[in-house]
């Protein structure tokens, strides 16, 4: 017992539904912390999953460590992403019903990473029938090639995902992964052509510079130099000593030609991509009536074809090269979707297309992220951090209460802060920011940025969500400018910046350059046909197509959170992770679990870990298994208020109480020897 207890003390819990003592947020940081130390950087709320950045490999994500979690039950290993992973998928098979697990947390958390992980488990612990496995090899290696074009370096994170992932992998009756689809949601397009101090342009970019082949480039009319692009280096860091772009190159070249890329088509994309490197090294220059033409350096056939129709219109050098700039994000964008289109091809499941499947979707969004000056795209970032905080509060307390009613059980709901006001602040038909927003998008000529923040003021400014810099001294010690308004968000509070912000939603000089593009080409293009949706309004209901997607699954939850500010590996920063235990409502999510019940387990399961405890159930029980948990808690002395037995599982109020069957549990397994494996110190 005492053995127990020191172990415990060193390592922690590794479920705080068992942590005896109070739910308070200081006891959680302290049973993480401990851990954390012990590079044990996985810990349960049940069945919710934990992770601390450890920024530093850790041995535990072997093939080997793969195989000790396939089919294991979940309570029995140390935590484990591989071990959510596993019961989804066992979850998924036994009900034949569609899961996700949402991974969440900020920027630099370790999201991506984690759904990496998953997928990986996936592809390579199930069952495999060998025609699948190139459709399971290109999930894995969609994977480089949309981070190649997806992620950068930004200040928070050196592989920052600056696009939204949701990608659902199929699996056939026998639980053989044999598909994949990806839906991507608003891609950083901005980036291609301006990033901030410390910050670079898409990976994509350096990799083919730096890494590409002479011959490739010399076709490309490409020099072997970032810094010989404007669009590569206004971040100044083009050379970072985190990133292997040449490795990382051969990485995404090998992928790409196993994605089913034929030559043509990688000939086309690279095409693309260097084209946007030589828009922005296109220059213009006033002409003696100050209207911009191109700078006599700039060469480029085809480009200057499509360019100069645009140019012609009298338009000063500023203009001109916002056109060019406008240009390059569009092409940028388009070759991204056209990108995403090409990896579902290849992953499409072809062989047993009609026979029935189930999927298990992963999402990996942009994590939340506050920087010094705050644009369009973090409102959009933060935005649809707010919508997933939203969705995991609905679905905790949701499941929640039917599980309980389900089992016949009564119980009491905990408070939760609902962060629903703030998603309304933003998206609230005719009166959300988005609304007012298209509101003056819909003005041109009149509407500026500034217009469009007093019309924020002036509908907004009571809102105890939002501050405008009139009221910004009474609220917070911060000042704020006069351009700037600032949202208090679940997680903090992020100062934007409205310069930029009707222009991104608008994307109009975008639709412009599309229209003359387009002309000349053989089809128009569906896309102009449609009725235009501002961008902000379109990301909304592309987050409300997503949630819908989501509600119909079963939800599994990873929440990562950030170690440290300066991805120093091993460093614990108390401060920073108890606000993001805070705001993620760790601690209300415990005592929810808590509340009433602490814990519940099928019957089957309770009975098969602690049957050795009881001599009427050891070593096998004949009966119903709720009826040798029955015989088996007696035995134990649970008294009859600390336990209800529910249709198909045990509910046990106080955590003490399975605390103690737990310990008891251990020194048991002890004395029976049994070779179990076991985590690290707690036997
Ligand atoms: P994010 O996806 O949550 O941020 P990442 O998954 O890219 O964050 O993680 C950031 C970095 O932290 C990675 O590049 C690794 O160096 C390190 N890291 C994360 N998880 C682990 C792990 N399990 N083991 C070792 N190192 C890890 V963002 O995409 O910025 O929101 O937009
Ligand atoms: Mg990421």
């Amino acid at each position: 017992m005492e053995g127990a207890l020191t172990a415990r003390d060193r390592v922690g819990i590794q479920d705080f539904v068992l942590l005896d003592t109070h739910t308070s947020e200081n006891a959680f940081l302290d049973n993480l912390k401990k851990r954390f130390n012990e590079d044990l950087i996985y810990t349960y709320i049940g069945t919710l999953l934990v992770s601390v950045n450890p920024y530093k490999q850790l041995d535990i994500y072997s093939k080997k460590q793969m195989d000790i979690y396939m089919g294991v039950n979940f309570f029995e290993l140390p935590p484990h992403i591989y071990a959510l992973a596993d019961n989804a998928y066992h979850t998924m098979l036994a009900e034949a019903n569609n899961h996700f697990i949402l991974i969440s947390g900020e920027s630099g958390a370790g999201k991506t990473e984690a759904s990496k992980k998953i997928l990986q488990y996936y592809a390579v612990s199930c069952p495999s029938v060998s025609p699948m496995d190139r459709v399971r090899d290109r999930m894995l290696l969609s994977n480089p090639v949309l981070e190649a074009f997806g992620n950068a370096k930004t200040l928070k994170n050196d592989n920052s995902s600056r696009f939204g992932k949701y990608m659902d992998i199929q699996f056939d009756i026998q639980g053989e992964a044999v598909g994949g689809h990806i839906l991507s949601y608003l891609l950083e397009k901005s980036r291609v052509v301006h990033q901030n101090q410390g910050e670079r342009n898409f990976h994509i970019f350096y990799q083919l510079v730096e890494g590409g082949e002479e011959d490739l480039l010399r076709q490309l009319g490409l020099e072997s130099n970032s810094q010989h692009y404007s669009y590569l280096v206004k971040g100044q860091c083009a050379n970072m000593t985190s990133v292997n772009d040449q490795n990382d190159w051969r990485t995404v070249r090998n992928a790409l030609s196993s994605i089913e890329f034929d030559n043509g088509d990688i000939q086309d994309l690279f095409g693309v991509i260097a084209s946007v490197l030589h828009l922005g090294n296109v220059q213009f220059e006033s002409d003696n009536k100050g209207n911009a033409k191109l700078n006599n350096t700039c060469s480029y056939v085809l480009l200057s074809n499509i360019f100069t129709i645009q140019v012609l219109s009298p338009f000063t050098v500023d203009y001109a090269t916002y056109a060019r700039d406008a240009l390059a994000k569009a092409i940028y964008g388009r070759a991204f979707t056209w990108l995403v289109n090409k990896i579902n091809e290849s992953m499409e499941n072809k062989v047993s297309r009609h026979s029935k499947k189930t999927v298990i979707g992963l999402l990996d969004i942009y994590g939340f992220e506050v920087f010094y000056v705050n644009s369009f795209e973090q409102f959009c970032i933060n935005y649809c951090n707010e919508k997933l905080q939203q969705l995991f509060i609905q679905l905790t307390l949701k499941s929640e209460q039917e599980e309980y009613e389900a089992e016949g059980i009564g119980w009491e709901p905990v408070q939760f802060f609902n962060n629903k006001i703030i998603c309304d602040l933003v998206e609230e038909k005719h009166r959300g920011i988005i609304s007012l927003l298209d509101e003056e998008c819909l003005r041109p000529g009149e509407a500026t940025d500034l217009t469009f923040l007093e019309r924020l003021e002036e509908k907004m400014g009571s809102h105890p969500h939002f501050v405008t810099h009139k009221l910004a001294d009474k609220t917070t010690r911060k000042t704020l400018e006069r351009g700037d308004f600032r949202l208090l968000h679940y997680a903090g509070e992020v100062t934007y910046c409205v310069v930029g912000f009707l222009d991104k939603n608008n994307d109009l000089l975008y639709r412009n350059i599309k229209d003359v593009s387009s002309r000349g080409r053989k089809q128009g293009g569906r896309e102009e046909e449609g009725l235009f949706q501002p961008v902000a309004s379109q990301f909304k209901s592309s987050l409300v197509g997503l949630t819908d997607i989501l509600m119909s699954k079963e939800p599994w939850y990873v929440r990562c959170l950030k170690s440290n500010e300066s991805k120093q590996p091993g460093r614990f920063d108390d401060s920073l992770v108890l606000h993001q235990v805070k705001y993620l409502g760790l601690t209300e999510h415990l005592r929810v679990r808590r509340a009433g019940f602490a814990y519940r387990r099928r019957y089957e399961v309770f009975l098969q870990r602690y049957k050795p405890l009881c001599p009427a159930t050891w070593p096998h029980w004949k009966g119903l298994p709720a009826d040798g948990v029955e015989v088996l808690v007696r035995h134990l002395g649970y008294q009859p208020d600390e336990y209800k037995m529910g249709r198909t599982k045990i509910f046990i109020r106080h955590p003490r109480t399975l605390f103690a069957t737990e310990d008891a549990f251990e020194i048991c397994k002890n004395d029976l020897g049994k070779d179990r494996p076991a985590e690290r110190g707690t036997v």
